[in-house]
């Protein structure tokens, strides 16, 4: 890293650095390089930005001038991506509408929705990306969407419960196993071992709890289903259930959140880092900067240690909430 450089420089890095999605980056990149001044201590590290900025650049043009079948690429942004998952009228386009920004086409019609619409859910201070997508058993979409389920994060089956739930769960459970999507708790290998990958969580949403019946149907799901899954019982029409809906996707998501501190200055509260569960300070260290992985000596750490300011090792497990202050040699 060469020295000299701006405070500007070092948050222009960090904002680089948390930003998802090409044209978001594009920009922090930007902005990065309007930073670093002109000298020619400076030429190096300015032409590798350069480098990198043009990189972006073309992926995004690639990305815009691509025909029909991308429609059904979706960016990848925030915390982890979510993608809902039902039959026709279940509400997924609803919770879409209720929980994000997003604007879907809602209607009482099967099929309304036919292409992938995303929008940003908050929790706490983090954003989970929504995917709204076409019904499960909708031939002409089936084969786009089960490739966004392989590769997406985390699967929200939205069930009707007035219009026999049960049976929804369970065709789209059968669907998932159909395509070979691991959903739901850890693979288990031969000798019911388990193998150690993990699967993506997959959480029940049971919906239109407002409306007459749906608290039977809703007991019988529970027996049916909730010992595997958690299950959110929500209405996306009075807003019941959706607060909670939001922290099971959390608690499900295997997502730390982890705040950096500079040695001398307040920790940055406002936005985290987020990481995977089973995530090291090294792995933290390797997400704030590349060169801390080899320059990383310890780190201090407040939350989860016995203590605030425990110094820990490069192995130590985080937790959720910790705030971390790297320390490089
Ligand atoms: N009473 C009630 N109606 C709801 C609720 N959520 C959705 N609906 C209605 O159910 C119908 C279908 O909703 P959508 O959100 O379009 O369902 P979808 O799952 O996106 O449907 P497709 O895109 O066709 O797969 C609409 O008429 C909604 O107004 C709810 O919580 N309560
Ligand atoms: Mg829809």
């Amino acid at each position: 890293m060469p020295t000299n450089l701006p405070p500007e420089y070092f948050e222009a890095d960090k904002r680089y650095r948390q930003a998802s999605g090409t044209h978001e980056k594009i920009e922090a990149l930007e902005a990065l390089i309007s930073t670093v001044p002109k000298h020619k201590g400076t030429d190096k590290l300015r032409a590798g930005l350069r480098k990198r900025l043009s990189k972006l650049r073309e992926e995004g043009a690639r990305k815009k001038k691509t025909g029909g079948r991308d429609l059904f690429t979706v960016e990848r942004q925030g915390a982890a991506q979510v993608s809902l998952v039902g039959l026709p009228n279940s509400g997924k386009s609803s919770l879409l509408a209720s929980v994000t920004n997003a604007r879907p086409v809602i209607a009482a019609y099967p099929i309304s929705t036919v292409l992938p619409l995303c929008g940003m859910m908050p929790f706490e201070d983090i954003q989970f990306q929504l995917v709204d997508l076409p019904p499960i058993g909708n031939e002409s979409t089936d084969g786009p969407v089960s490739g966004i389920l392989r590769i997406t994060d985390i699967l929200l089956l939205v069930v009707d419960l007035v219009d026999d739930p049960a049976a929804q769960a369970e065709l789209l459970i059968d669907q998932l196993m159909e395509w070979k999507i691991p959903a739901g708790g850890c693979e288990v290998g031969q000798g019911g071992r388990p193998t150690g990958k993990p699967r993506k969580p997959l959480i029940f949403v049971a919906n239109k709890r407002d409306l007459s019946g749906a608290g039977v149907a809703l007991d019988l799901l529970g027996r049916q289903w909730a010992d595997r899954f958690p299950l959110a019982a929500v209405s996306c029409s009075t807003g019941e259930g959706l607060q909670e809906m939001r922290r099971f996707v959390f608690e499900n998501s295997r997502i730390l959140r982890v705040y950096a501190k500079e040695p001398g200055k307040e920790a940055e509260m406002d936005k985290p880092f987020t990481l995977g569960a089973g995530s090291t300070v090294l792995d933290f260290a390797a997400m704030v900067h590349k060169d801390f992985v080899s320059h990383l000596q310890y780190a201090c750490i407040w939350g989860s240690g016995k203590f605030d300011g425990q110094r820990v090792q490069r192995t130590y497990a985080l937790h959720d909430g910790d705030v971390v202050e790297l320390h490089a040699r």
